[in-house]
């Protein structure tokens, strides 16, 4: 798409990857402590500060939880001036609180704006999910083939054996049957304790050793991860998993009424949009946040789907007390 027809500014970008350095650096200040709570709260507080000083008219399709149960970036909280285009945001302000708080691998402040109305509302509950990078014939690999059908499938579209193939699980007992299955095929499958965001973007980067995200996480995430992926390149097929009645009525209120559908990534993130994260802790895409020369430095990776853009933005921020 090229820039005219493009319905978000591509300054929105720029804008978007202060957002989560912000969100990232003030969270960072309790990597390692062992409180998941300040870690999160840190990040939402600098998050929602910096995305109400944006002229956009924003609304919250994803945030932190529906508004009686999140006191801020609740579903349906307008953020931003109000003035200048209408945006949906779909946000996880500290991707990996448990990361976080044990200073562990792959923390990192996730937010993606996209043009009005054009991201899936997803509700907080789990979703089964399948992703590959780029460069692949579509449809290779499907949500409702076999772990071994895709495995083999992924690695005959690569030209290697199977036992060349990592799938990256999060390590759940949910996912007994899932691991087993990909490690009778030969493949390598990486555990991973959270944050399947960056599970998902993994696939997108061959150093990461990544080829294929398997297995069932968080609804939002998935979003998240999609609209990644939109802008990125790579494909990914998810399917809402709502097992009580608690969760349908959830998900009705967010408007979706058939709870079996599969859903393709650009179903799920069907406009423009544009994706900021910034590192918490280092991780596989990003470095985490280090303290130097009387400062802080943020690694972000900025991208938009018009365009088709990855920025990696590496900043040095003077004076972190501010950021507080
Ligand atoms: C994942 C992961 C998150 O939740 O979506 C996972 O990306 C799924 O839920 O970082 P369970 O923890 O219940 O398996 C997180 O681990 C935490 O939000």
């Amino acid at each position: 798409m090229s820039e005219k027809t493009s319905s978000l500014n591509r300054m929105l970008a720029l804008e978007m990857g202060r957002v989560t350095e912000r969100a990232a650096v003030c969270s960072a200040l309790w990597v390692g402590r062992g409180d998941e709570k300040s870690a999160d709260q840190a990040a939402v507080d600098a998050m929602r500060r910096e995305l109400n000083v944006i002229d956009i008219d924003g609304t919250v399709v994803i945030g932190e939880g529906e508004r009686d149960e999140a006191p801020m970036l609740y579903i349906g909280e307008q953020v931003g001036t109000g003035k200048g285009p209408k945006v949906d945001i779909a946000l996880d302000p500290l991707e990996g609180t448990t990361l976080t708080a044990k200073a562990m691998p792959n923390a990192m402040a996730v937010l993606a704006a996209a043009a009005g109305g054009t991201l899936l509302h997803a509700p907080d509950t789990y979703m089964d999910k399948i992703a590959i990078g780029g460069g692949y014939a579509e449809g290779i690999v499907d949500l409702d083939a076999s772990p071994a059908d895709n495995i083999n499938a992924l690695a005959k579209a690569k030209g290697v054996k199977p036992s060349e193939i990592t799938a990256c699980i999060l390590d759940r007992p949910r996912h007994a049957d899932l691991i087993r299955a990909v490690r009778e095929t030969g493949a390598r499958v990486t555990l991973i304790t959270d944050g399947d965001i960056a599970g998902v973007i993994a696939t997108t980067d061959p150093s990461t050793g990544v080829d294929i995200y398997m297995g069932t996480g968080g609804a939002p995430e998935g979003v998240l991860a999609a609209a990644a992926l939109r802008c990125i390149g790579g494909q990914m097929q998810g399917r809402l998993v709502t097992s009580s009645d608690a969760q349908k009525a959830r998900a009705e209120k967010m408007g979706i009424a058939d709870f079996n559908r599969k859903y393709c990534m650009s179903e799920m993130a069907s406009g423009d949009v544009i994706f900021a994260a910034t590192g918490v802790t280092d991780g596989w895409l990003l470095d985490g946040i280090h303290y130097e020369r009387g400062g802080v430095t943020t690694h972000t990776l900025v991208m938009r789907s018009a365009t088709g853009t990855v920025r990696h933005l590496k900043s040095f921020h003077a004076s972190p007390d501010k950021f507080k």
